[in-house]
């Protein structure tokens, strides 16, 4: 019944864990739907036919049976809030990334994918994961707006240029799939896909450790002096004019606005990128931003540097 209803609506496969669940959605949506226009349309040519005018049988004054109606009505609200409740649940459950997700750094760019992968490795438009293991995307973007696309994972995410979004996925079955840009973002457009290559978890622990490359935090720690950012920042836990990276990562950070925030991938980029916007209270607005001046890449990698000194790994 599932195949014969993915087929028949052109859905791709189900290559995620998620997938199948967001078809059943949108398959009782769909169905509800239908259902419901056939017996509104079917009422209305029952009635046509046998309230119409004619003689001995004038149209009815005053009385409207209200009942019938209002059932209807709640039952109609009914309905939207159990797939509200459905829908609800699915998002949930695709924001929360599962704890052990392999992370991978996406940089869009006019008209291409980069991935970087926590071991330093990178690639493009070509993104290798191992099957049954959850990986989390963590997007950006070099210029304008993206959306990273994987139809048969049935996941779907803007991509902004000084900010981090995430996603993640469990592929089910080793194979190939497309991935596409789903804003429109320029006159190539059409040419901006990749693709996802679901390995088998042994062959693609092969191929990892095949790849001869330099930890993504040890990349991060080089840039981080070399940006001259260990002028103002320590790795030790004492604060100088800004506050230390030891412990940040995951930390609950009190703002200048009496507000809180975690310490996760976007906040971090977005401190980098944006650094006025929130600020960690008690410091002043000294931080430059390095907007345009740290590629994705490389804000990644300070990133996982940051990462890497968190007091619970
Ligand atoms: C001139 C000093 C200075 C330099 C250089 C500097 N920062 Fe900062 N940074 C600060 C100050 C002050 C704050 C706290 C105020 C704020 O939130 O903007 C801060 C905050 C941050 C935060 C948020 C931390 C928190 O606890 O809220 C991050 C992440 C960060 N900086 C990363 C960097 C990176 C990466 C670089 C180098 C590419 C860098 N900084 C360079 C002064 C600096
Ligand atoms: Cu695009």
């Amino acid at each position: 019944m599932n195949e014969g209803f993915r087929i028949g609506l052109y859905l791709p496969p189900q290559a995620s864990t998620i997938a199948r669940r967001i078809d059943v959605l949108h398959y009782t949506v769909i169905g509800a739907a239908f259902l419901v226009a056939f017996l509104a349309f079917f009422m209305i040519g029952i009635f046509l036919i046998r309230y119409r005018e004619r003689p001995g049988h004038e149209a009815p004054h005053g009385h409207i049976p209200v009942r019938a109606e209002i059932t209807l009505a709640v039952f109609t609200l009914l309905v939207f809030l159990v797939w509200w409740g459905i829908g609800f649940t699915q998002f949930r459950d695709i924001r929360t990334t599962p704890p052990g997700a392999i992370r991978v750094h996406v940089v869009a760019k006019q008209w291409m994918w980069q991935f970087v992968y926590p071991n330093g490795m990178n690639s493009e438009d070509e993104l290798r994961i191992p099957v049954g293991q959850p990986v989390e995307v963590l997007l950006t973007s070099r210029d304008v707006i993206h959306s990273f696309f994987v139809p048969a994972f049935r996941v779907k995410q803007d991509v902004l240029p000084g900010r981090v979004t995430s996603l993640w996925f469990t592929a089910v079955n080793a194979g190939t799939y497309d991935i596409f840009c789903a804003e429109f973002c320029g006159t190539g457009h059409s040419r901006m896909r990749g693709r996802v290559i679901a390995m088998r978890p042994d062959d693609y622990a092969r191929w990892i450790s095949g790849q001869r490359t330099t930890p993504l935090a040890t990349v991060g720690e080089r840039l981080s002096a070399s940006f001259g950012c260990l002028r103002c920042h320590t790795i030790d836990g004492t604060p100088h004019l800004g506050p230390s990276w030891l412990g940040l990562y995951g930390s609950k950070i009190p703002l200048s606005n009496g507000q809180f925030v975690v310490a996760d991938d976007a906040y971090l980029t977005e401190s980098m990128m944006d650094p006025a916007v929130k600020l960690h209270a008690g410091y002043p607005a000294l931080m430059p931003s390095y907007l345009g001046q740290l590629s994705g890449p490389e804000a990644g990698a300070i990133v996982e540097f940051i990462r890497s000194l968190r007091r619970h790994p």
